[in-house]
């Protein structure tokens, strides 16, 4: 039935290389299907109730101020757009695990502990420690899908999804606070095609829509953690850009 409701939308049909007899087929085709419908009601309707932390050019970062048990767990936008790179790019060093620690300043550590299938792998993740909170870490599995257009006006979009899991290798201990997250990058590229037809990265612009769910799993004072919010997804928006931008200016475009 959900699967109905969303096709009827136009999402296009999931592609997913992990196995439909893996125990999380399922919530992984789920979970992506939803980002992909949120960002298609988004853009349909218009119609949304955001408040603009940080603009700096293209870039713009929403929130919603939600507190639940006294914790705060606001719902986080941004969108951007930038010249040279494909969504494909930005998707790809988004989820490549071996070059995170590389663009990544809000982490201690990054290790994938379990590949689920060639686009799909579970991680532990170590958090920088905010003063004066306790240390948090986080378990999830990070998944990229090229979720290409039914005709030639469907939009052609790349998505990578990190998503809150247990698993037994990383039980929750005492020496960390658990985090949990739904974090999804949704990229689109436009191509304007230069008379030559010779498509080179000035011609490329990759329009990107980042929304971040997150619950800080214990105590952490809501002043800090907001200012921090406020200060690392611009900065996190802007070097991780930057960094897909060096990464490739040298490199064959990945469509
Ligand atoms: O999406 C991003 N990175 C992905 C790959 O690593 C992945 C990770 C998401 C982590 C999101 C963390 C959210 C913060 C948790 C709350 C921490 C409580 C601290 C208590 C404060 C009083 O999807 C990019 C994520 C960009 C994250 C920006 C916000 C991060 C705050 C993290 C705190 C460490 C700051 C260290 C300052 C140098």
């Amino acid at each position: 039935r959900r699967a109905m409701s969303i096709r009827a939308k136009s999402t296009p049909v999931p592609k997913i290389a992990l196995s439909p007899t893996h125990p999380k087929y399922e919530e992984i085709n789920k979970v992506v299907s939803s980002h992909l419908l949120r960002l298609d009601e988004r853009t349909e309707t218009g119609a949304d109730t955001w408040q603009c932390i940080a603009e700096d050019g293209e870039l713009k970062v929403y929130k919603r101020e939600i507190e639940e048990n006294g914790m705060v767990v606001d719902p986080l936008k941004a969108v951007h757009t930038v010249t040279g790179i494909t969504g494909h790019e930005v998707c790809h060093y988004f989820w490549d695990v071996s070059v995170r620690m590389d663009w990544e300043v809000t982490l201690d550590s990054s290790d994938a502990i379990e590949w689920l299938s060639e686009d799909t792998f579970v991680s532990h993740n170590v958090l920088k420690r905010v003063w004066p909170a306790s240390t948090r870490d986080a378990v999830f599995w990070s998944h990229i899908r090229h979720v290409g257009g039914e005709s030639d006006e469907d939009p052609n979009r790349w998505i990578v999804v990190n998503y809150s899991c247990d698993h037994p290798k990383i039980p929750v201990s005492n020496k960390f606070v658990r985090i949990t997250m739904n974090v999804a990058m949704i990229c689109q590229t436009i191509i304007e095609p230069p008379a030559d037809g010779n498509i080179t990265r000035d011609n490329i612009r990759c329009k990107i829509s980042y929304t971040a769910d997150v619950n800080p799993g214990g105590w952490a004072p809501a002043s800090v953690l907001r200012a921090v919010y406020k200060r690392e997804y611009p900065r996190f928006l802007k070097r991780f850009t930057q960094y897909v931008m060096d990464a490739t200016a040298d490199k064959d475009i990945l469509f």
